[in-house]
């Protein structure tokens, strides 16, 4: 784009589409730094609404409500020539199409890592102790009063966590619960260099069966990719010990659901407690209905702290890539 050569103008500043309301801080900044046009409604955008954001602006910050899939990307008439996407996983975005036309694609790693592994290590408590059912019989007025079998889960500290996916939040939960809860950490994840791992108090295993079988409870870090979809299945469930407990704080399609729910019923598992589901807003009705199982709202990295962290991360990836550098999160 062409500049006055004399006005001390910085020019025309790009144009970046925000799919859904940040928090103040980071919109703020964010129209100090572009032309930003935010979503009031805060509604997710529909598939025609990405289309026209990625054919009128400079760039384009989705979230994980948004799927920016290979048509939307290939699309006539594309100007957008960066996704950033506000999260650390980018299953959201068709990548392999991204790289293809050109687009450059940058995530939010490191900022939300903490927060995740506490609510996994929360979660973890949730369904051993039975934490939801306690609450739920006091809101309901269930409660009848203290007695020594009531409500009885099972300890946590000293058991044995198995986790599959040693990147940066299965790290940090290790490291929770082998410092915090005095817990033995088994993991499988070969890309990860074994001295990285051990730091966190892990001891590698060869397969992921291996860490199903010895672990007391399982909690998956793996990114969401045809390669881990189903990752757990009905076969692998029926490698955990009776009494073991499944955590999913990653993607939802990482568990066949269909056989969670069956396992969950038999008492193939005691317990699983999942923050994020195949089909979100939607968990199937049936996953609503099982005690033994803990549901959130996909809360992983929702605190203040890496909600602005995750926004100030998009906003440093557009500012590299406008400057004509490498943004720092480049993933395709
Ligand atoms: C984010 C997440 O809230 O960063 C991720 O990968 O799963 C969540 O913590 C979400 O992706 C925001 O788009």
């Amino acid at each position: 784009m062409s500049r006055p050569a004399d006005s001390g103008s910085a020019g025309p500043r790009p144009s970046v589409v925000i799919t859904r309301r940040l928090p103040s801080a980071v919109e703020r900044h964010a129209a100090e730094l572009f032309d930003v046009r935010l979503n009031e409604s805060d509604r997710p955008f529909t598939p025609e609404q990405l289309r026209e954001a990625l054919r009128t602006a400079d760039a384009l910050v989705p979230t994980v409500s948004d799927r920016v899939t290979a048509d939307i990307i290939g699309a006539p008439g594309r100007r957008a020539a960066i996704i950033a996407n506000y999260g650390a996983g980018y299953d959201n975005i068709a990548v392999d199409a991204a790289r293809a036309h050109g687009v450059v694609v940058t995530n939010t790693p490191d900022v939300l890592t903490d927060d995740t592994a506490d609510l996994t290590l929360a979660l973890l408590l949730m369904v051993a102790r039975r934490l939801g059912e306690g609450v739920d019989e006091l809101r309901q007025g269930r409660w009848t009063g203290w007695h020594p079998t009531y409500l009885l889960g099972t300890r946590v500290s000293g058991k044995t966590l198995g986790i599959l996916g040693m990147g940066r939040i299965g790290r940090a939960v290790a490291r929770r619960a082998h410092d915090g809860f005095g817990m033995r950490v088994v993991y499988y994840d070969p890309p990860v260099p074994i001295g990285e791992a051990k730091a966190a108090g892990a001891s590698p295993r060869t397969s992921v069966e291996a860490v199903l079988r010895e672990s007391d409870f399982v909690s998956l870090h793996v990114p969401s990719s045809p390669e881990t979809r189903h990752l757990i299945d009905a076969e692998r469930l029926a490698c955990m010990p009776r009494h073991a407990c499944l955590v999913n704080t990653a993607r939802g399609d990482i568990v066949d659901e269909t056989a969670l729910i069956a396992a969950l019923r038999s008492g193939t598992i005691a317990g699983a407690a999942l923050d994020v589901f195949a089909d979100e807003p939607r968990p199937r009705r049936e996953m609503l209905e099982l005690p033994n199982l803990v549901l959130l709202p996909h809360l992983g990295s929702a605190t203040v702290e890496s909600r602005v962290a995750m926004g100030e991360r998009a906003l440093a990836n557009l500012t590299a890539f406008f400057g004509g550098t490498r943004p720092r999160d480049r993933v395709a």
